[in-house]
């Protein structure tokens, strides 16, 4: 099986909450691989792309200040179907409501102020990661720990 990528936001909030860590410690021992990261504050203009589904809504104006209000801290998580992984460690979009044990559902309260972002599809993914990052910013590499977390036939 192919391994895909993944864009993942730690949002303002997640920052001030000093969850960064936290965060980063998740993916890393569910056996995700991280091939891409950086601190960007994100520009009107990166936003209006990023939340360009969002545009005709309500709370569109509120979400693209509050994600420009400070930095974020930008990933690119590799793994077996990668998407479906993260969004659920992330959890639903209300954290009051999110999974306990997901991301969203331990740490938050709000639907706003939610934490983290992470890629809805393969499509999202890639445009959300061209969005933030270089080709150069992104890396291939093997990880030593490939062989104990995939069986030798999910890997291909
Ligand atoms: P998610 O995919 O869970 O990140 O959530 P959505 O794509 O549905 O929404 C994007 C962001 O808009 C959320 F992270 C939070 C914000 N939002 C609001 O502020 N109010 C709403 O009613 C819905 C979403």
């Amino acid at each position: 099986m192919a391994s895909t990528q993944t864009a993942v936001l730690v949002k303002p909030d997640g920052l001030q909450r000093g969850l960064i860590g936290e965060i980063i410690s998740r993916f890393e021992r569910k056996g995700l691989k991280l091939v891409g990261i950086k601190m960007v504050e994100m520009s009107e203009q990166m936003l209006n792309k990023w939340y360009a589904e969002h545009q005709d809504k309500g709370f569109f104006d509120d979400l693209v200040s509050f994600m420009g209000s400070r930095p974020v801290v930008a990933m690119v998580w590799e793994g077996i179907e990668a998407v479906p992984v993260v969004r659920k460690l992330v959890g639903t979009t209300l954290g009051r409501e999110a999974e306990a044990g997901s991301i969203r559902g331990d740490f938050g309260m709000s639907q706003a102020f939610n934490l983290i972002h992470a890629s809805s599809s393969n499509e999202a993914a890639e445009r959300e990661i061209n969005i933030v990052f270089d080709d150069d910013e992104l890396f291939e590499y093997s990880s030593a720990l490939e062989c104990v977390i995939y069986a030798e036939e999910e890997r291909g």
